[in-house]
């Protein structure tokens, strides 16, 4: 297809001309992941710039002077009527604790424009998966994993991800969406043997300073959000309904808190068991030969 065409099908895509009347959802949600500064609200403005035909920053993007992340409000902007995108607060440690709240905004428990703060203790995660958000549970979750091919993963670290994109399989019912950043400023043959997945598109995004638009690169995005369109409507046909997909995420969600906090108590009790056997006095030198001589009388 060419651009127009391309752009045609996703303003027209809706979910009512879908399998079953779109079964109860209302609206699809493209959910952005990925570590701190690889693209994800670039990937935003470049979508928002092939589709209404001008760019601007609507997402802030850069690094701030602290190196931290950009982006700490998790920001919803509508791509069509149908279709939104959601700009989620990067992965920097992905440590465990980290882990179970990145997954509540996969599973869309956290609210949309607001902060995300990450929890530390395990009540205050409990709190935020069983509280009745106002976020909809009516929406399709489409798992987008921006990776970019300049910043080299760890081993360890792409293991994480490895694990995040099953997660987001398990959970969404729809194979993640790896897309590919700065594409004209590294190697990535092996990004799919590296992250296990064929779901791979490679783009150049468009930013502050490169706002030239190319056919090449207006294709790249078009077909990005196409091809998870396809997924959609894939899934509409195979998959269950919103009521049931929200108390699946929750239940996943609190199994997964449980066994990270028991692990977490496991620990502590261990270490201060080890602390415990420290203190303990050390017999001195009399009371051993006295407990030697009360052995061998016994
Ligand atoms: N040349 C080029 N620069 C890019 C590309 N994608 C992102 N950038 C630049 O990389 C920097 C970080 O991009 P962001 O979009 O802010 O990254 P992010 O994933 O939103 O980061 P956080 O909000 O911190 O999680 C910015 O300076 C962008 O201009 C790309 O495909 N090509
Ligand atoms: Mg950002």
């Amino acid at each position: 297809m060419d651009p127009h065409q391309l752009k045609d099908y996703i303003y027209n895509f809706s979910l009512a001309d879908s399998a079953q009347g779109g079964r109860g959802y209302n609206r699809v949600l493209l959910q952005l992941f990925g570590y701190t500064g690889h693209g994800k609200s670039s990937f935003i403005n470049s979508c928002k710039f092939v589709l209404d035909g001008e760019y601007r920053t609507i997402a802030e993007s850069g690094q701030r002077e602290s190196g931290g992340a950009m982006t700490m409000v998790r920001n919803a902007y509508k791509l069509t009527d149908t279709i939104t995108i959601v700009d989620n607060r990067g992965f920097k440690n992905m440590d465990n604790i980290e882990k179970i709240q990145i997954n509540s905004q996969l599973a869309n428990l956290l609210p949309l424009n607001q902060e995300v703060k990450w929890a530390e203790e395990y009540d205050d995660i409990l709190c935020i998966i069983n509280k009745k958000s106002d976020s909809d549970y009516t929406d399709i979750i489409v798992p987008i994993f921006v990776y970019s091919v300049k910043t080299n993963l760890t081993k360890d670290e792409d293991n994480e991800v490895r694990e995040f994109l099953e997660t987001c399989q398990e959970m969404t019912r729809i194979n993640p969406t790896i897309v590919l950043t700065n594409k004209t400023s590294g190697n990535y043959s092996n990004v799919e043997e590296r992250l296990g997945t064929k779901r791979v598109f490679p783009v150049e995004n468009y930013t502050e300073d490169r706002q030239l638009a190319t056919r090449e690169k207006h294709i790249d995005i078009l077909n990005i959000i196409k091809s998870v369109l396809d997924d959609v409507k894939f899934s509409l046909e195979h998959g269950s309904d919103p009521e049931e997909e929200r108390t699946e995420h929750i239940k996943f969600l609190m199994g997964m808190a449980h066994r990270i906090f028991s692990a977490k108590e496991l620990e502590k009790k261990e270490e201060e068991d080890r602390k415990k056997q420290k203190e303990m006095p050390v017999p001195n030198i009399f009371t051993r030969i006295w407990n030697a001589i009360f052995f061998v009388r016994k």
